[in-house]
């Protein structure tokens, strides 16, 4: 029988909208949905096919058999692997209390749900990967504008100048921002682009610069000297909302285009060139505070930085410019209700809220939990639930994260894959992919809001289960019913529902409910009350930096440089993967079987190395090493090794995956106490490697 639904995509954590028929119970086309992206869908999303008849994906629970890590696992029903981990979690949280257990996830807008686990199971310490992506970014915005990262969204389309400093999206995709900027760029709009290397993103842009690694920060600071110099701010905006200006002014003046360009090395006329578009293009000029900003010790200052110029532009809360999401409330509607539970009151296990009281309390930041682990203090971890989080692929120094797991009595690992985490974990709790399953119901912020879920396109393959029934048929056994009632998913979307007055049918004509049928901007001469600061101002200084003794306007210190005979490494997202966990995925990993190590021209001479080499990389401590082929190019800094994260492999049931290419995250020794201390995220550029040309190289025949 052939059926269409609309859903979601699962394959990154963006998340578009999609429409998939089937036939039989076999996927046989995925496209985006038609009535918001006209049909687009990236390469990713349309593996969603493979990975749906991927038999080297978990079929059935499995309960470790041997050594963790040793690959000896046992076959188990799902009521008996549930049974299992109940147990478990009932005897640590007799021994230890409940607050020795963590959960941690990739967010999203289902986090609500696993956040109601734990909390109902009577631990604080729900935790994420954001340590990983964008905190920096997150603290960065709250510590302004006093609202979170997604506080502000982008009118890409009807902006006129969009800069990205390291925002590669062409590569890291979100597909509906793709075709914002394509058709800004229609219009006759400027992308300007910053990297240390060429990217696809550098490649469409009208004006690229390559820095030098880590200097993002300058040269933020060298384009808010010359828009202050020139006058190219709002002043009328800045006098209504924005605090501290004045001393921003002050703090400015040394930051010259000619420092900047020394720093940054690039020319210090295109840099005034910039500025000149900068002035044309104003108001409607877009700085995007960037999304992985875990790299350097002062990300969290240029992310600042650039929220600092987007104040400057004036640009909030107007057409081609930033603005604050909409929800149901700004539509006059109720919104839906969500699986929820009030917070327990004990302090966190990773010290965010009492020891670093200026992180948002939400998540907390998930690597301060391993160096607790090892003293145990405040008290003991004893158990990590991974709910679509990988910590062996996502966070660094996997190495030194299994030392501190294995002081847990119980690793649970819930995935769609085999994850390095769940390898290494004692029980695996394989999730039904997002086309085998239906998820309660998300409300999406943004001008105009709505709301959305997914609906399975086919019966699960295997013996898996949906997040939700996971989460509920683990809640029974716990004695957590009144958190999760529910029995079928039917009754809770008529839960979710009911204040809204929609019933699911609303769904079947778009996949979607609209909750508004035009855009909907705040009047923005009334937007007092938006900016959560202490204040209600827009804080160029910050009263609460302040209290937990950072500046506010941080003075720029150049990065170090590579010592000799090695390289800083960096990483980055390639089109056809998501992170670590489609390198195994039939289609993708044809498209793309493994990574190489891009090494500048001047850098490959010295090493005697040739585009299609093999290079071994190895970590500072010389612990891990991998070998790759080299792509020698001067598209990429000379500081710099780069390559495309999510390789490197050691998962023996995923053959394709299975040792191809290096592992960015196991070069990174030492990087899990390596962290900005003032937003939070891991420093996971400040990595330096050692490259040489390896010896397995086929010696080249020398005609005599
Ligand atoms: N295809 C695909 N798309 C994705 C994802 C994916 O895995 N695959 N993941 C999604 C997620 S979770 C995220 S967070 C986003 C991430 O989106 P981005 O933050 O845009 O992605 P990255 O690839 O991590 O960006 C890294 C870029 O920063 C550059 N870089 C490194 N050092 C510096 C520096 O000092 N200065 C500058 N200016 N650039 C530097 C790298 O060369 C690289 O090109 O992507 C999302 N989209
Ligand atoms: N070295 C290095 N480290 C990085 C990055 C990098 O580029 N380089 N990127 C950083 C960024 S931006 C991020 S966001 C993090 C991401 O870090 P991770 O949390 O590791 O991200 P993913 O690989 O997207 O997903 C985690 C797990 O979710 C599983 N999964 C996928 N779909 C589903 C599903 O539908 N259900 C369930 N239950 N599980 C599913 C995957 O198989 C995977 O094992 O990594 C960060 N760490
Ligand atoms: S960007 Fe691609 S993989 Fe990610 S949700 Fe959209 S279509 Fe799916
Ligand atoms: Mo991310």
């Amino acid at each position: 029988m052939k059926k269409s639904v609309y859903s979601m995509c699962g394959m990154c954590t963006v998340r578009c909208p999609i429409r998939v028929e089937s036939e039989d119970n076999q996927v046989t086309w995925i496209e985006g949905n038609p009535h918001l992206l006209a049909g687009a869908l990236c390469a990713k999303g349309t593996a969603g096919i493979a990975l749906l008849n991927d038999s080297q994906r978990p079929q059935q629970p499995l309960i470790r058999a041997g050594a963790r890590g040793s690959g000896r696992w046992r076959e188990a029903t799902w009521d008996e692997a549930l049974d299992y981990v109940a147990d478990k979690l009932k005897a640590i949280k007799n021994q230890y209390g409940p607050e020795s257990v963590v959960l941690s996830s990739r967010g999203g807008p289902w986090q609500g749900m696993y956040k109601a686990f734990i909390h109902a199971f009577g631990s604080p310490n729900y935790t994420n990967h954001d340590c990983t992506c964008g905190r920096n970014t997150h603290h960065a915005s709250l510590s302004i504008n006093g609202v979170g990262r997604k506080g502000f969204a982008y009118d890409i389309k009807n902006a006129k100048h969009l800069v990205l400093f390291g925002r590669d999206m062409f590569s890291a995709l979100r597909i509906a921002e793709n075709n914002q900027t394509l058709d800004m760029l229609e219009k006759g709009g400027r992308l300007t682009y910053v990297d240390v290397r060429q990217t696809m993103t550098g490649a469409k842009a009208t004006r690229f610069f390559q820095v030098r690694p880590g200097t993002d920060y300058a040269l933020a600071l060298g384009v808010i000297h010359e828009v202050i110099k020139r006058e190219y701010y709002d002043k009328g905006f800045i006098a209504q909302y924005v605090t501290g200006f004045e001393e921003l002014c002050d703090f400015i003046e040394q930051y010259t285009p000619a420092w900047t360009a020394k720093q940054c090395g690039i020319k210090e006329k295109d840099l005034l060139a910039f500025v000149d578009e900068i002035g044309e293009d104003r108001p409607s000029v877009i700085f995007h505070p960037g999304w992985n900003l875990a790299r350097y010790q002062d990300s969290f200052y240029a992310s600042r930085a650039m929220h600092i110029l987007n104040v400057l532009m004036g640009n909030i809360e107007m057409k081609g410019g930033l603005f604050i999401p909409k929800g149901a409330s700004d539509c006059g509607k109720a919104g839906i209700r969500s699986i929820d539970c009030g917070k327990p009151d004990i302090r966190r296990g990773d010290g965010v809220g009492w020891k670093y009281n200026h992180f948002d309390k939400g998540p907390g930041l998930a690597h301060l939990f391993f160096e607790n682990m090892l003293k145990e203090d405040p008290y003991p971890i004893k158990a990590w639930i991974a709910m679509r989080h990988d910590l062996c692929s996502g966070m660094p120094d996997p190495q030194a994260q299994k030392l501190a797991l294995d002081k847990c009595d119980l690793l649970v690992s819930i995935d769609t894959n085999y994850s390095e985490f769940g390898w290494y974990s004692d029980v695996i709790l394989p999730e039904s992919t997002y086309l085998e399953r239906d998820t309660p119901i998300v409300q999406q912020k943004g001008l105009k809001p709505r709301l959305s879920l997914r609906r399975k396109a086919v019966e699960p393959k295997y013996d898996t289960k949906a997040n939700w029934e996971i989460f509920t048929e683990l809640a029974a056994r716990l004695d957590l019913e009144e958190t999760f009632p529910f029995k079928s998913i039917e009754e809770l979307w008529a839960w979710q529902l009911e204040p809204t007055g929609y019933t699911i049918a609303d769904f079947e004509e778009k996949g979607f409910v609209e909750l508004s049928d035009k855009d909907i901007f705040y009047d923005r001469d009334k937007l007092d009350g938006k900016f959560g600061t202490p204040s209600g101002k827009i804080e160029i200084v910050s009263e609460k930096l302040d209290q937990a003794g950072l500046v506010s306007l941080k003075p720029f210190e150049a990065p170090p440089a590579p010592e000799k005979g090695m390289l800083r490494l960096i990483y980055g997202k390639v089109a056809v993967h998501t992170q670590g966990h489609t390198t195994n995925n039939p289609m993708l990993s044809e498209l793309m079987p493994t990574n190489t190590a891009w090494i500048n021209t001047r850098q490959a001479k010295k090493l005697g190395v040739e585009t299609g080499d093999l290079v071994e990389i190895s970590s500072s401590d010389h612990s891990y090493n991998a070998t790759v082929e080299a792509l020698v190019t001067d598209h990429v800094h000379p500081e710099a090794v780069f390559v495309y994260h999510g390789f490197g492999k050691e998962i023996p049931r995923q053959t394709r995956s299975l040792h191809a290419g290096v592992s960015d995250q196991k070069l990174m020794i030492g990087k899990l106490d390596d962290w900005d201390q003032a937003g939070g995220g891991i420093n996971l550029c400040q990595v330096f490697v050692h490259v040489k040309k390896s010896i397995r190289n086929t010696k080249r025949r020398v005609e005599l």
